[in-house]
């Protein structure tokens, strides 16, 4: 009771096997892409309930009902950063917006250049998934994921990419970018799901 941040199902602190950083640190694979307003567009597809496929412009986007959610990054490297406020559109008004298919159980979130997470439908799910534009109330920078960037606090940060575009819903599990490279299917903090070696069976597809 009373940890700071602390909400009903939600674990704050230090995972196991994590330290506190001080700063914001930038880590990612590959560069930092350039936004072009007039290009970027946000698009859900695969199994959607209506079939369809949707698609947002940039203005479309940032006109979204905008959401707080005061969360932990946890970065699979062993830092942590604790009590950061993310901003921007939550993944359940989004899932309302366009909603999927009944037989859609995981999604694939897609960023520039091709990288990619794969989540289960229910950590997207989650009341405290954020598509973010805004870090303490300050508009993102191009190194941390501007123009949009998704934060699931309850997983590693490698789940949430930033720069951002697109959400595929799928109807089996598919690995992603980092899970198809060594890292764990799942990547809770809490359990330390770090390495896809420690994956039991059934916590992802094959590789
Ligand atoms: N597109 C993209 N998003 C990414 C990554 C990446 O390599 N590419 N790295 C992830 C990892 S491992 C971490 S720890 C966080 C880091 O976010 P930050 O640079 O804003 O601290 O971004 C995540 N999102
Ligand atoms: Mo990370």
């Amino acid at each position: 009771m009373g940890q700071p941040h602390s909400r009903e199902g939600e674990r704050s602190g230090l995972p196991p096997g994590q330290r506190l950083q001080r700063g914001w640190p930038v880590t990612h694979y590959g560069p930092v892409p350039r936004f072009k307003p007039e290009r970027w567009e946000f698009r859900v597809f695969g199994a959607t309930a209506s079939g369809d496929k949707h698609c947002w412009t940039h203005a479309e986007f940032t006109a979204l009902p905008y959401a707080t959610v005061v969360a932990d990054l946890h970065c699979v490297a062993k830092f942590s950063m604790l009590g950061v406020e993310w901003g921007g559109v939550s993944a359940r008004d989004l899932l309302d917006l366009a909603p999927p298919a009944p037989e859609a159980t995981h999604v694939m979130v897609w960023a520039e250049y091709g990288y990619s997470a794969n989540l289960r439908l229910e950590d997207f799910r989650s009341s405290r998934t954020v598509f973010a534009t805004h870090r303490d109330g300050e508009l993102l920078t191009a190194e941390h994921g501007f123009p949009l960037r998704l934060v699931v606090p309850q997983l590693y940060a490698w789940k949430g990419p930033k720069w951002v575009r697109g959400v595929e819903y799928m109807t089996a599990d598919r690995r992603g970018f980092w899970e198809e490279r060594g890292y764990h299917n799942l990547g809770d903090p809490w359990r330390e799901q770090r390495y896809s070696y420690q994956e039991e069976p059934g916590e992802g597809p094959e590789l």
